[in-house]
């Protein structure tokens, strides 16, 4: 474990190995409502409501009404300066990756490249029945009419979000598994720590050595194994840990 004396600024510009874990919290001061936070209702629905398989059989047409309000919302959104941060630090950083629970695709906007999306990303679009998609997204909003969308051979298409009660993509989970293990530094930002698998990587970092950094204004089920804990939001936190100038961006 790195030494959690040692000023975290300066641990993380040493650092040779760093992981991130972000939730929806990285994107609040972007304007994407949070999952738990007010602002995340649509309609009277919890997100959880919606973002199941059986909501998606019981009436495909009002779950497409809510992903297509949500692109819609996120579309007029923008990378803040904590995405921004974070694509910074990975471009100075030798061994890093950017676990992220998010799905609305503003850290590939801020710039960041070594990432997975453990929960996919309402940009993509897929049939229903296959397997997880990946890559290529269309940020098309509002969608073209009737919802609920479907394929030119009449098959319902979904949106590529891994849903509850979904596996999560075996890559992804399998290389944000490996990065939690052998990160010397773990950042978790912004994130509840309630929904798994996602939630247990922190722990996972903190058994096998790393030190641990939680940037969440609120307390969460992960602040008792985080060796630093900043009370304040992402975008107030992450540039002064990787300012803007940082010298060993080469
Ligand atoms: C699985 C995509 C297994 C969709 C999402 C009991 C009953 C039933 C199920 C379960 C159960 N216990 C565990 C489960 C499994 C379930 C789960 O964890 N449920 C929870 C609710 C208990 N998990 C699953 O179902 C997963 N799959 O386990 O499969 C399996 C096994 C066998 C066979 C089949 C399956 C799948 C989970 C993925 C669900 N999909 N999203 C969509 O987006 O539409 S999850 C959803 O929640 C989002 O991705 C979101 O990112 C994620 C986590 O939420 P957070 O990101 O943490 O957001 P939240 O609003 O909660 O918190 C925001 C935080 O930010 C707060 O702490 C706030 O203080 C902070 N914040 C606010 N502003 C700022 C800030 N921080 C910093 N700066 C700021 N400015």
């Amino acid at each position: 474990m790195s030494d959690v004396s040692v000023p975290l600024e300066n641990a993380l510009r040493d650092a040779q190995r760093i992981a991130v874990m972000t939730g929806a919290g990285i994107s609040a001061e972007s304007g994407v409502p949070t999952f738990r936070g007010e602002g995340g209702l649509w309609k009277g629905h919890r997100p959880e409501e919606l973002a199941t398989p059986e909501a998606f059989a019981r009436d495909p047409e009002q779950v497409w009404e809510f992903y297509d309000w949500r692109r819609t919302l996120i579309a007029e959104c923008s990378p803040n300066a904590g995405h921004e941060a974070l694509a910074r630090l990975e471009r100075r950083t030798e061994d890093f990756l950017l676990i992220t629970q998010n799905v609305d695709g503003l850290h590939q906007l801020a710039g960041s490249e070594r990432m997975v999306e453990l929960h996919g990303n309402l940009w993509r679009i897929r049939p229903l029945g296959s397997r997880p998609a990946e890559g290529r997204i269309d940020r098309r909003a509002p969608l073209p009419r009737p919802l609920p969308l479907r394929g030119d051979d009449g098959t319902l298409l979904r949106p590529d979000v891994v849903w509850f009660g979904e596996m999560l993509p075996e890559r992804a989970l399998l290389a944000a598994g490996e990065a939690a293990r052998s990160a010397e530094i773990f950042l978790v930002i912004g994130t509840s720590g309630i929904v798994e698998p996602a939630a247990s990587l922190a722990r996972v970092a903190a058994q096998a050595g790393a030190r641990v950094v939680e940037i969440n204004p609120e307390p969460t089920p992960l602040s008792s194994v985080a060796h630093d804990v900043f009370r304040e939001s992402a975008a107030a936190v992450l540039p002064r840990l990787v300012p803007p100038d940082s010298t060993k961006e080469s």
